[in-house]
């Protein structure tokens, strides 16, 4: 097949001239920004998911177009490969060079990425590609399909999805359909069935109620959970909120939720101790929480969500009679109580790795069933295809592992999928008659904050051992232990964000007075050493749990 180079540079300047003169960098879930710079971005994506796609036989490349957990007007983009997962960090770096070329060095990088990985540029090429239900969506996926379609490769739109459900697709496709079927139908389908056939016709069990309200952060969740709604014959009481009437994650949804530490806006609770459940603009992301009849909040965060399934996973296992390892996989945000109960109670391995559900992924495939999440409530389960054979085996005869079956159906096993993961965790509480307090009250977390710093570049700041150590710039390691050294079980790291112009810095301690006293303490470190833009940041006058 003859592929014209020329086209390339033709279509990037009539169509989609780069207009962002500052470098940008495929981060911790690919290229977020501002949306009206966006444009080349993802022409160039599209370019990049056709020449991987051709690199790896005509494997189907998925391209989502989201910004996940960030406001308006932010957009981005994410490219997913043929098991499902993140790109491969080689790529990565492939990425951020050929998005950030000039539209005139655009033919001969990508001349030059063909020849450097000898990419046969005649095989079939397969992109599929979906978006969020962002404003400026439809016109970046149209800019990602020229990209493809300029290198001649077939592109397929799945329109308005969530991102877990893109992973499915891609997945289920590469497989020929063993993960199930590449459609949004065979998504419903695998989900709901696994789910209802593990619930059965008791709905209500001890303390567990079939009521939850969930918060579609105004983002694309919100439609994909009425869609499973309809398709479930009552088997899940659930009210859907922030459908979409507000802004996206504006004052809702599960980053909304975490951070702030209150219930988001939008939600009409009248009953105390309702259990509410939260996910992110693509649905990727999922905590819970309720207040209870002292008007108290209460948070369950990722961590939470990483015990309870390890928890019931391992007793399911028992039962099974099987000889299979089981890890949980977090990263330094994880709250110290929630690793001393995995240790302590659960006696289980846990590992903890950089920021980033890649990063995870790859460390949760270690085990035979590796449980990953990260604090902000990102995560899923992952089986190794040892121990699908040996449940698959087992269940023929035994009935713990049929359930288990069909546990393993009802997760998204490619990356983390918010209404998958509420499907299950609703299951195991269902399990156990339990309800958010019985949930609650398996451990007290430490009072923690999470900051945000302004700085003129984040990059200054480079850490190491898993992002709990920093490196750079000078001295604010040093200064950060002498400051945490004055608290009560007290830990501080801080890092860049790879989704956000900003530096995080997370603290928590015995108390919550000390927690945001530690916070803003080191907050004003990095402002001071790491080159602050703007105020420094000071603990709000009458600080209370909200800040
Ligand atoms: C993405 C990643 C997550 C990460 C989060 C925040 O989430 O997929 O793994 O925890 O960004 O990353 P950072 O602290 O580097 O900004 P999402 O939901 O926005 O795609």
């Amino acid at each position: 097949m003859a592929v014209n180079l020329r086209a390339l540079y033709a279509f990037a300047r009539e169509m989609y001239p780069k207009k962002n003169p500052n470098p940008i960098q495929y981060g911790t879930a690919g290229f977020r920004g501002d949306a009206k710079y966006l444009d080349s971005v993802m022409y160039r994506m599209g370019v990049l998911a056709c020449l991987r796609s051709r690199f790896l036989d005509g494997k189907v490349i998925g391209v989502m177009i989201t910004a996940s957990h960030n406001p308006e007007p932010d957009n981005g983009v994410k490219l997913i490969d043929p098991q499902g997962e993140m790109l491969v960090g080689s790529w990565e770096e492939i990425a951020t060079k050929l998005v950030n070329v000039s539209d005139k060095e655009l033919e001969a990088t990508v001349a030059g990425i063909i020849e450097d990985l000898g990419i046969d540029i005649g095989k079939k090429s397969n992109v599929y590609v979906g978006m969020d239900n962002r404003y400026h969506s439809p016109q970046l996926l149209k800019a990602v399909c020229d990209g493809v379609l300029s290198l001649k490769g077939n592109v397929k739109e799945f329109g308005i999805v969530t991102t877990p459900m893109m992973h499915f697709y891609v997945v289920a496709q590469n497989t020929s359909k063993a993960y199930g079927l590449p459609t949004e139908e065979g998504y419903y389908t695998k989900l709901i069935t696994a789910f209802e056939k593990i619930r059965g016709t008791k709905l209500e069990k001890g303390n567990y109620k079939n009521k939850i309200v969930f918060d579609g952060a105004n983002g694309v969740g919100a439609r994909k959970m009425l869609q499973f709604l309809k398709r479930m014959n009552g088997s899940l009481n659930c009210e859907v909120f922030n459908k979409g009437e507000g802004k996206i994650n504006h004052e809702c949804g599960a980053d909304f939720v975490k951070v702030q530490q209150k219930p988001s806006s939008g939600l009409p609770i009248t009953e105390p101790n309702t259990r509410c459940v939260s996910v992110d603009g693509d649905a990727d992301r999922v905590v819970y929480f309720f207040t209870d009849e002292n008007g108290q909040f209460n948070l369950l965060d990722g961590d939470r969500i990483a015990t309870l399934i390890a928890d019931y996973l391992m007793d399911l296992v028992r039962k099974c009679g099987l000889d299979l390892n089981l890890g949980i996989v977090q990263t330094a945000y994880a709250n110290g109580a929630s690793t001393d109960y995995i240790v302590q109670k659960l006696k289980v391995p846990v590992a903890c790795v950089p920021t980033g559900v890649k990063h995870l992924h790859h460390k949760a495939q270690e085990y035979d069933i590796g449980v990953y999440f990260e604090a902000n409530g990102h995560g899923t389960i992952v089986f190794s295809a040892k121990a699908k054979e040996m449940i698959r085996k087992s269940a023929e005869t035994n009935e713990s592992s049929a359930t288990l079956l069909n546990v393993i159906d009802v997760i998204n096993e490619t990356v983390g999928d918010a209404i998958s993961d509420m499907l299950l965790i609703e299951t195991i509480l269902h399990s156990k008659g339990w309800d958010v307090k019985d949930w609650l009250n398996t451990y007290v977390d430490l009072p923690n904050l999470l900051l945000k710093v302004k700085v003129q570049d984040r990059n200054c700041i480079t850490t190491t051992n898993a992002e709990r150590t920093c490196v750079t710039p000078n001295g604010l390691q040093e200064g950060l232990d002498k400051i945490v050294a004055n608290y009560q079980r007290g830990r501080s790291f801080v890092r860049p964000s790879g989704t956000e112009d900003v530096v995080r810095v997370y603290a928590e301690a015995a108390s919550r007075e000390d927690a945001e006293l530690l916070a803003y303490e080191v907050a004003a470190l990095v402002h001071k050493l790491a080159g602050g833009v703007g105020e420094v940041p000071t603990l709000p006058p009458k600080h209370n749990s909200h800040i």
